[in-house]
């Protein structure tokens, strides 16, 4: 039985992506705190783990991953059984498109921006940059649409079997429907919206996005 740790800070994104796959194998894991906000994921000791400073970093019987695709992947076909992956070659082609998509053009204007500025910014007492918000509203709903055309959307993203895609999207959309910015990126992407209603509800999301 491998020992699994994951580093990084419990709201985060990307670490609630690999959480939420771990809880839907159901394997037992370890979560450590490294907080992004307070420069603990510059510190030396952790820059050892991960030379960029990200979070999150798998620990497997003492062997660093980083990078969420890997790591998800990595889970997904030791401890999964490859059930949140696909075996036709242009699904699984489409659940690596919408992971790329995500972390090339969705996850900057989304959450570096839109979510930063409008939900972590006023909660450590300071004032949103409303031009940063602005600037990023096109782009988020660019990226949120070509991820639509690409989605079935019922129940899952790629339809009827849920697959890393989901748990990239689940949790920027945790965050990202708090915002007023929501209504205007997803206004074009019922299916995504349909999709939403469903997945928010999985007892995982509830778990690990609280
Ligand atoms: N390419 C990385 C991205 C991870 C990432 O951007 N994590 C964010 C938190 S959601 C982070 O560590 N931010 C801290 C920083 O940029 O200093 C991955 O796939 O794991």
């Amino acid at each position: 039985m491998s020992k699994l740790i994951v580093w990084g800070t419990p709201i985060s994104t990307y670490v609630r992506t690999v959480r939420l796959l771990l809880e839907e194998i159901a394997a037992d894991y370890t979560l450590k705190s490294i907080d992004i906000f307070n420069g603990e994921s510059q510190s030396a000791e952790y820059l050892a783990k991960n030379p960029f400073g990200k979070v999150p970093t798998l620990e497997i019987n003492g062997e660093l991953l980083y990078e969420t695709a890997a790591i998800t992947e990595y889970l997904d076909a030791t401890l999964g059984d490859r059930k949140f992956s696909f075996s036709d070659p242009m699904l699984q082609a489409r659940m690596r498109q919408i992971m790329a998509i995500i972390d090339s053009y969705f996850y900057a204007p989304a959450i570096g921006s839109i979510v930063i500025q409008r939900l972590i910014v006023p909660s450590q007492g300071g004032k949103t940059d409303e031009a940063k918000v602005k600037n990023a509203i096109a782009p988020a709903k660019t990226a949120l649409e070509a991820i639509e055309s690409l989605a079935a959307g019922s129940p899952y993203l790629l339809g009827s079997q849920a697959s890393i895609a989901d748990f990239y999207l689940i949790p920027i959309f945790v965050y990202l429907s708090q915002t007023p910015e929501f209504e205007v990126i997803a206004a074009q992407t019922p299916k995504l919206r349909t999709w939403w209603d469903k997945v928010s509800q999985l007892p995982s999301v509830k778990k690990v996005c609280a």
